[in-house]
């Protein structure tokens, strides 16, 4: 294994390895799905189920199974045969799609820079019959589309049950729904608990299509939304060791953790990510009131906080070609941003300190260093907003994420909320994981009502669009939006997106009164 790797910690984590949950889904019925003259995917309910006893399948036809909802889990087919006796094996294609426009793409069309092995499609040979064919790889998915490539002249297949045995950390139904709102409200909330849901597995997964991994970014916002749902504290006390537990030879914590066959940091370092560890602490701390973990684990959060400052230039400022992520906005550029959340996760660190009952002095120094340099290198007094890098680049998320550190006063913040939505410049927002961010800020500034209107706006467009769970990339101006390519690739069930429940429970008392 690579880099520093702490065997208490692992064994901690092991120990805390949670027991999923399995129920057993069947298919709701038979569906065509395609793309009309103007490119909107259609879904047709063409049979009920109970027809399958009744339908054979030969070369060259097809058959798209609707589970009715996203589920993660394990496929098995029980297929049989009808006709003369089986004399070639059955060569078919099946196909996972986590939502009905998956099945419209094609595979062979993908030429975009990530892996196109993450595309769930599997071609199979069968050669005995009668069979339960189970499928050892884990899918995410709502519907199925089996293509029979082959059989033979002399028989033909049918399928006599279909079955997926879906898995997860948690279960939902334990959950009450949520108790006001309108529809879209209620469903917002279960859309973002089904979401939460299926990416809770053996740890927080960033998605359980793609890339089924524990990501710093994505564990933050899955862990606070646990704290209103599932109440599953466990699982990221795991998290939490897991990330200390396999780190980089300098003692960050990496971007993303591989967990098996063994666990593995992976060598991917993210400014604002490695720093995500010190929030992510405070919140676990703060909705367990587990202290003896939070100490034990409090000198990794610390040793993330100087080699953010260490990171910077002369002037307190975080260099122009740091390894923030912030959003997937293509040409964003990270400076202020990045500056931004190292001053939030400062404030973090001071606050758990106080609670842990640490100094906090050189932590408070820090904080007034990057403060004075992020407002005199960074605030621009004419435009009254945030610049960001050589080119003065003026985003969302620069101010954003100035308005979460919390540098100006309440007044100040508000108006720079107001002056960068009149601006709406190019450099917008494309990930849900940014707009919980602009949301967060609003409510920040207590700028209540623009809050719910932009998240019935923001998520309840997706749940216009037909999401059964929240997407990774969602540009509301581009619907087809990828970083990686194409949108086959996109994870369509990805945790950095649930966070409407969140929102939805914890400042439940605030929209009741302004409804
Ligand atoms: C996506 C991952 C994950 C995120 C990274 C930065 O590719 O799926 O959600 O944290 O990007």
């Amino acid at each position: 294994m690579k880099g520093l790797v702490h065997e208490d910690f692992l064994k901690k984590a092991d120990l805390l390895r949670p027991r999923l949950i399995e129920s057993v889904r069947r298919p709701k019925g038979i569906v065509t799905i395609r793309k009309d003259e103007r490119e909107n995917v259609c879904v047709e309910a063409e049979e009920p189920m109970d027809v399958l006893k009744d339908r054979t399948l030969g070369k060259g036809e097809r058959i798209c199974f609707d589970f009715g909802d996203h589920y993660v889990g394990y496929l098995t087919l029980r297929i049989s045969t009808a006709g003369s006796p089986p004399d070639a094996p059955l060569y078919m294609k099946i196909r996972f799609g986590e939502n009905a426009k998956e099945i419209t793409e094609r595979a062979e069309d993908y030429d975009g820079w990530i892996s196109s092995s993450w595309i769930q499609e599997e071609y199979i040979h069968v050669d005995v019959f009668p069979t339960d064919l189970q499928l050892a790889r884990r899918y995410a998915m709502r519907f199925v589309e089996i293509q029979v490539l082959d059989t033979s002249r002399k028989y033909r297949i049918r399928f006599d049950d279909v079955s997926f045995r879906a898995v997860s950390a948690v279960d939902m139904a334990k959950v009450t729904p949520l108790s006001y709102g309108d529809k879209l409200l209620r469903r917002m909330d279960r859309v973002a608990l089904k979401t939460l849901e299926d990416c809770m597995q053996d740890v927080f997964e960033d998605g359980p299509k793609r890339d089924r991994r524990l990501w710093m970014g994505d564990l933050r916002l899955e862990a606070i939304a646990n704290y209103e749902t599932f109440h599953h504290n466990d699982l990221v006390k795991r998290c939490l060791y897991l990330f200390a537990a396999s780190r980089l030879e300098n003692g960050a914590v990496g971007a993303c953790l591989f967990t098996e066959p063994t666990v593995q940091v992976d060598d991917t370092y993210m400014y604002d990510y490695a720093l995500f560890y010190v929030p992510v602490l405070l919140d676990y701390y703060e909705a367990s009131g587990d202290m003896s973990s939070a100490r034990e684990l409090w000198e990794v959060a610390y040793r993330q906080l100087e080699i953010g400052m260490d990171a910077l230039d002369e002037r307190f400022l975080v260099k122009e070609d740091n390894t923030a992520f912030l959003d997937w906005k293509a040409g964003l550029d990270k400076q202020a941003g990045a500056q931004g959340v190292l001053i939030y996760s400062l404030r973090c660190g001071i606050r758990l300190a106080n609670l842990l009952g640490y100094d906090e002095n050189e932590m408070e120094e820090w904080l007034k260093l990057t403060i004075q340099a992020a407002k005199r290198y960074l605030w621009d007094p004419e435009q009254k907003v945030f610049i960001s890098g050589k080119e003065k680049q003026v985003s969302y998320a620069s101010q954003v994420w100035m308005i979460l550190a919390d540098i100006w006063d309440k007044e100040t913040n508000r108006e720079l909320l107001k002056r960068i939505m009149e601006l709406d410049p190019e450099m917008n927002m494309v990930t849900p994981y940014m707009n919980h961010h602009f949301v967060m800020a609003c409510i920040q500034c207590e700028e209540y009502d623009l809050a719910m209107t932009y998240m019935k706006n923001y998520w309840g467009e997706m749940v216009r669009d037909g999401a059964d769970t929240f997407w990774e990339l969602y540009n509301p101006k581009n619907k087809n939006e990828s970083p990686y390519g194409s949108s086959i690739i996109n994870s369509y069930c990805h945790a950095w997106s649930c966070t409407p429940t969140y929102f939805l429970r914890k400042y439940e008392r605030i929209w009741r009164s302004i409804s």
